[in-house]
């Protein structure tokens, strides 16, 4: 690195070569070598650096101020708003173990590749480095992660949404156990990232290192949240424990009793919200490690922040949330509108509708159409907030534990129009894990480019992340349950079942009601009714629980039409299911093809006996 001591701003190169670790300085030195940048900032856990980074981006044009203090608003380019799946791709050696389905490159030919679209590509920026933990610092969880960065936007971002790493980087045990994540914005012009036909996300599972250039949306570039994640999914399976695209969170029973649940939904189907819950505690919102300790399933999350979705976000569906984005504090809103007197306005917004102002597509009238004479909305579907969680008042307390907290449940949610009713619990552990998250299907949304309202699988809502072959993925899932003292149940979710109309059956508050539910469940507190996809509620349970959680008198009659269990739906559901794994998996194990044969079995006999739609009130014994 004295070959460019000199691009070093101040003492960042004292600040890194304090940290004693080989491959650290050789991978720092070669990429420096390679982008070319013109200066280098090392950050450490301090808070002057931290504000350095902020300063930076406003300077440099990535933010820009609004109205309240320590609001700051960024874009990414008109046509960099989402994950891009296409351009995200597994660097793969040739004789490794992978799906076919995944979207992998050769890996010499992927490094080549990369290696000359990073060519200079730094030229005329600054580079930032900073050191991060994932996982809470000092703990079984944590995982060392180090980012450069040619944008002070994602420096940023991190800064909020993970635990600070540089003291811990000098005490690794294993010093080559962390992972590298190399990012550049490219050439920007009017702020946004220029070269998007060179927009590449790639990923080497050999050396743990994530290459991002090119991009600026957050799912594309913050390389500790979903470019980390796909690393440590296949580093959790070579040493046992589990990945997972999870909330975590505290449900509050009575006698101050706390039940923590996991929750893994894709994009856009609830999973901020639900873990949001006034009255409930968040420990995470997006991603969770979960480690087998003394018998039980403990979980941690992985980040320390929120980056969550903006539109919709109303005083009375979200009052948490609504409170955060409308008082003063460190907040950076991504791809919304800029009202003429610089407040942030989002689809969706209780209030004042605005016609005009600045949004991701430049100077914004309602009405206002793309090249393909699409409608612009105010705010982009994908826009969204990033805030660090000392911010919210639900934060629970053990957020830090290094230990992490014991799972009680586990809660696999999809969108779902037509099939899945809005809360059911699995038999017992296999059965969640086959017929629930492994089936997993969701229509899609627009937290990815591409068509919204597709049905997907999606299983366990990890599918875009995984780095390992799905089988072994399911297997490990079954193995991690061996030898446990405690299994957690296992439920699935629902927000978005619809009538027979194709209005939404429940109302959008009724999640609340499910983890009031699930917490008794998982105590034993309460009965089910037993039908031939799973443990649903009974009535008499429910009724008084939508009366306390939601001042709502649920009808028995709204009960049945939310329970019916809907027999051609749910048979179409598995063969879709099957159909997947039997002819585009390799290796699916055949405890989950009989799993589904079997729930199929039982909804047949249901059928023949009752017929295609079956109130839950036949059901009970
Ligand atoms: C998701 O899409 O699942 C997110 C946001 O949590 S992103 O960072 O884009 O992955
Ligand atoms: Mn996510």
């Amino acid at each position: 690195m004295k070959k460019f001591k000199e691009k070093f701003v101040g003492d960042s190169y004292e600040k890194l070569v304090a940290i004693k670790n080989n491959r650290l300085h050789n991978l720092i030195e070669k990429y420096v070598l390679l982008c070319n940048p013109d200066k280098i900032t090392v950050c450490t856990d301090r808070i002057e650096d931290a504000q350095y980074i902020r300063t930076r981006a406003i300077e440099g044009g990535e933010e820009h101020k609004l109205t309240l203090d320590g609001h700051t608003l960024h874009f990414d380019g008109y046509f960099d708003q989402a994950r891009d799946k296409k351009n995200t791709k597994f660097l793969i050696a040739k004789d490794a173990e992978f799906d076919p389905g995944l979207n992998t490159v050769n890996r010499d030919e992927g490094l080549e590749e990369i290696t000359e679209i990073m060519d200079d590509i730094m030229q005329g920026k600054e580079l930032y480095i900073r050191f991060f933990c994932l996982g809470p610092v000092d703990s079984e969880f944590s995982i060392p992660a180090v980012q450069l960065t040619d944008s002070a936007y994602v420096a940023h971002s991190e800064g909020l949404l993970y635990r600070t790493g540089y003291k811990q980087f000098s005490n690794i045990k294993d010093s080559e156990r962390f992972f590298f994540l190399i990012h550049s914005a490219g050439e920007l012009e009017g702020g946004v990232s220029k070269n998007i036909h060179n927009r590449r996300v790639y990923i080497d599972l050999k050396e743990n290192i994530v290459y991002s250039t090119n991009t600026q949306y957050g799912g594309n570039t913050i390389g500790l949240k979903k470019l980390s994640m796909r690393l440590a999914i296949q580093l959790a399976s070579r040493e046992g424990w589990l990945t997972e695209h999870m909330f975590v969170m505290g449900v509050h029973g009575s006698n101050n009793r706390v039940t923590y649940f996991t929750g893994a939904y894709p994009s856009m189907c609830g999973k901020t919200s639900t873990s949001m819950i006034p009255g409930e505690t968040i420990i995470g919102d997006d991603i969770a490690y979960l480690r087998k300790m003394d018998g039980k399933i403990n979980a941690v999350n992985v980040e320390r922040g929120i980056f969550g979705i903006i539109g919709g976000i109303n005083s009375k569906d979200d009052p948490l949330i609504w409170d955060i984005l409308n008082k003063e504090g460190e907040i950076i809103f991504s791809n919304i509108l800029s009202t003429d007197r610089a407040e942030p306005y989002w689809t969706g917004k209780d209030g004042e509708v605005h016609t005009h102002g600045i949004n991701y597509s430049g100077e914004w009238n309602s009405g206002k159409i793309d090249d393909k004479k699409n409608e612009i909305p105010a705010s982009h579907p994908n826009a969204r907030f990033t805030v660090n969680m000392d911010l919210l008042e639900n934060t629970d307390s053990r957020i830090d534990d290094p230990q992490g907290v014991e799972v009680g449940g586990i809660i696999y949610g999809g969108r779902d129009s037509h099939t899945t009713v809005p809360i059911i619990e699995a038999f017992d552990w296999a059965h969640g894990v086959f017929t629930m998250g492994a089936s997993l299907e969701s229509e899609t949304t627009a937290a990815t480019l591409g068509k919204s309202g597709v049905r997907k699988h999606n299983p366990m809502s990890n599918l875009d992340f995984l780095s390992i072959p799905l089988s072994r993925y399911l297997q490990n899932y079954i193995d991690f349950a061996k030898n446990l003292d405690n299994i957690p149940p296992i439920f699935a979710v629902n927000y978005f079942l619809n009538d027979a109309v194709g209005d939404p059956i429940t109302d959008k508050l009724a999640k609340r009601v499910w983890l009031k539910w699930m917490e008794l469940r998982v105590h034993g507190d309460i009965g089910a009714i037993k039908t031939p996809v799973g443990l649903i509620p009974r009535y008499e349970d429910l009724k008084p629980l939508f009366s306390e959680v939601l001042g709502q008198d649920l009808s028995e009659e709204l009960y049945t039409e939310i329970f019916t269990l809907r027999v051609p739906e749910n048979i179409s559901k598995i063969e879709r299911i099957k159909n997947i794994y039997q002819n585009k998996i390799p290796n699916t194990p055949k405890e989950l093809i009989n799993a589904l044969d079997e729930q199929e079995k039982r909804l047949k006999k249901a059928k023949k006996q009752y017929g295609d739609y079956i109130p839950p009130q036949k059901f009970i014994e």
